[in-house]
């Protein structure tokens, strides 16, 4: 009688948890959902299907459009908690287009964090891809999937990329410090900075040309990097931060999941859980690349930071049981020729003043990331952590 009143009690208690969450995401789940892979992870046929799409798209002036949306809600969709929920829906809203025009077409992202000690050298910019710098005064792109490219808005230019650092972009963010910040951050007026300022900032500033624009969209990797900083949103989300959404919207006033997504008249709540509504897709992990990430990366952290450190900088690793610890060190990943992989963690780029200003920016909240980057980087260097990535 005593289990059957506890069975019952639990089952009263799992059914009000339920009903919860029911009422948060307020919307069915999706009878299917496509799976967005790493962009290396595609077969040449899927890469070949995707290049049509992209090159269909640009012939019926979807590049522009876009980049013209984009470029209109600037300033009410960065700097602010706007920030994840209108680029989640707006690369959706991508793909959505794309799909039209091949139903297997999804949308990839670059996993960026794994190119971050030497980004210039990343497989994704090459011509089997996207294609790398730009050439000549106007720093037009020759190669990769939009070589030669005329884009429309804001007037007719030619594709553009422009390499920061005199054509090599110094280090970007690790994924030891992207994961770090997942763990430790509890709001969305933590979390959104700490990306929105890092990653996302010094992607687009390195890249350059037509990514360092409003109008950026233009750019294919754009697209890329949106897909991997909604699939690291989406990483913390399901850290126990599926409904987690706090600060300022663009007009100062609290933001909260009722509140519209700027442009688009539909609430946040619409698009906060993957595989429900219309968001009805989900993150493939990096079959490529991604084991080190997984479990190399974690064990490394375990066995090699002293726990003071581990608790301080991944405060969920440290609680996971020592068993983890029991599995090898993994492989040092081969890195680009000169690079030596597992050396000491270099500092990440900062944004520019440039940047800050065209997005007017709070100063003191940009020095605030870039400081505990810097601190992270003098933590693992000092506990002599050796990166597997
Ligand atoms: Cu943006």
């Amino acid at each position: 009688m005593k289990l059957f009143v506890s069975t019952l009690a639990a089952a009263v208690f799992g059914l009000s948890a339920l009903n919860t969450a029911d009422a948060q995401q307020n919307q069915p789940a999706c009878s299917s959902v496509y799976t967005r892979p790493e962009l290396l992870s595609l077969t040449p046929a899927q890469w070949t299907n995707t290049r049509n799409v992209l090159s269909a798209m640009q012939r019926d002036g979807w590049f522009g459009w876009f980049a013209y949306l984009h470029n209109q809600w600037f300033s009410q969709i960065h700097g602010n908690s706007q920030f994840f929920p209108f680029h989640r829906r707006f690369v959706h809203d991508w793909e959505s287009v794309g799909r039209r025009y091949s139903g297997s077409f999804v949308q990839p992202y670059w996993d960026e964090m794994r190119d971050y000690r030497v980004p210039a050298a990343s497989q994704v910019l090459t011509s089997n891809w996207v294609g790398g710098n730009g050439q000549g005064a106007n720093r037009c792109v020759t190669n990769g999937n939009q070589g030669g490219w005329t884009m429309s808005f804001p007037s007719n230019h030619c594709f553009s990329r422009n390499f920061g650092n005199n054509g090599n972009p110094t280090s970007w963010y690790s994924p030891e410090y992207i994961q770090s910040f997942i763990q430790r951050d509890t709001t969305m007026a933590q979390f959104r900075p700490d990306i929105e300022y890092s990653l996302h900032g010094v992607v687009h500033i390195n890249i350059g040309g037509d990514m360092l624009q409003g109008y950026s969209p233009n750019d294919w990797i754009f697209m890329l990097h949106h897909t991997n900083i909604d699939r690291l949103w989406w990483q913390w989300q399901l850290n126990n931060r599926m409904w987690t959404m706090d600060g300022p919207n663009f007009d100062n006033s609290a933001i909260s999941l009722d509140t519209n997504i700027a442009y688009y008249n539909q609430p946040i709540r619409s698009v906060m859980q993957l595989g429900y509504g219309s968001m009805c897709y989900q993150y493939a992990s990096n079959p490529i690349r991604r084991r080190a990430l997984d479990s190399g990366l974690e064990s490394a952290l375990i066995n090699s930071l002293p726990k003071d450190v581990l608790s301080a900088w991944f405060p969920d690793t440290a609680k996971k049981p020592a068993i983890v610890a029991l599995r090898p060190p993994p492989p040092l990943a081969s890195a680009a020729p000169g690079v030596s992989s597992g050396s000491g963690m270099p500092y990440p780029a900062k944004l520019t003043q440039q940047w800050i200003q065209m997005h007017k920016y709070n100063k003191a909240d940009v020095d605030k990331v870039e400081s505990d980057a810097r601190k992270f980087v003098d933590a693992m260097n000092k506990a002599g952590y050796r990166s597997p990535v």
